[in-house]
């Protein structure tokens, strides 16, 4: 089983997660954020990622601070369980559709960090949530998990949509990629032989 314990904290956050990327889709997300909650919730089951979590955060400032650091732990916890990331698949991609929502997500863990973020969202908020934080999310998991991930928006209209096809998305395309490949277990899909 690949999984790890993640504790971090600063004056802005304190979070504890727990993460195996070999679990079922259980998940328990309390970040003091109700949106952010239900996006993780979403990405760990279209994973099959077992994810624990909790973080208290500075949410009397807004979420800023709470949903980027979380997106920082879980980074940090990918690329813990990944380890040396022998036998990994390495890429993965899908085109999600939600209703009017046609969201492309693709990834490859190379070791690299970029967010390629091509995405329409025509709400400032949903809920009491800023939407221009969904990017500050992907920017501090790609950064820590060292990982290339592009979204581009094909279609879509309705920002919750459009926000829940990209974290549904985010479980499903990292479940492939960071999937074991039976052929190559005991290989680091590289012809560097280093990822
Ligand atoms: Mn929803």
């Amino acid at each position: 089983m690949r999984t790890t314990n993640i504790e971090r904290n600063t004056s802005e956050t304190n979070i504890r997660l727990s993460l195996n990327l070999d679990g079922t889709g259980q998940s328990s997300v309390a970040t003091g954020c109700g949106f952010l909650d239900h996006m993780l919730t979403l990405f760990a089951r279209h994973g099959r990622f077992d994810l624990d979590l909790s973080c208290e955060g500075d949410t009397w400032v807004d979420y800023h601070h709470t949903v980027e650091d979380v997106g920082i732990c879980l980074g940090q916890a990918f690329a813990q369980c990944l380890g040396d990331k022998k036998g990994i698949c390495r890429y993965g991609d899908i085109v999600l559709p939600m209703d009017e929502t046609l969201m492309l997500c693709a990834a490859d863990i190379s070791g690299r960090a970029y967010l390629g973020y091509d995405v329409d969202i025509p709400n400032p908020k949903v809920g009491d949530f800023d939407t221009e934080l969904a990017e500050e999310f992907m920017l501090g998991f790609v950064r820590e998990a060292r990982i290339t991930l592009h979204f581009k928006q094909l279609a879509g209209k309705n920002t919750h949509h459009i926000l829940e096809a990209m974290f549904k998305a985010l479980g499903r395309t990292l479940r492939q990629a960071a999937a074991i490949d039976p052929d190559f277990a005991e290989e680091v899909p590289s012809t560097k032989g280093v990822l």
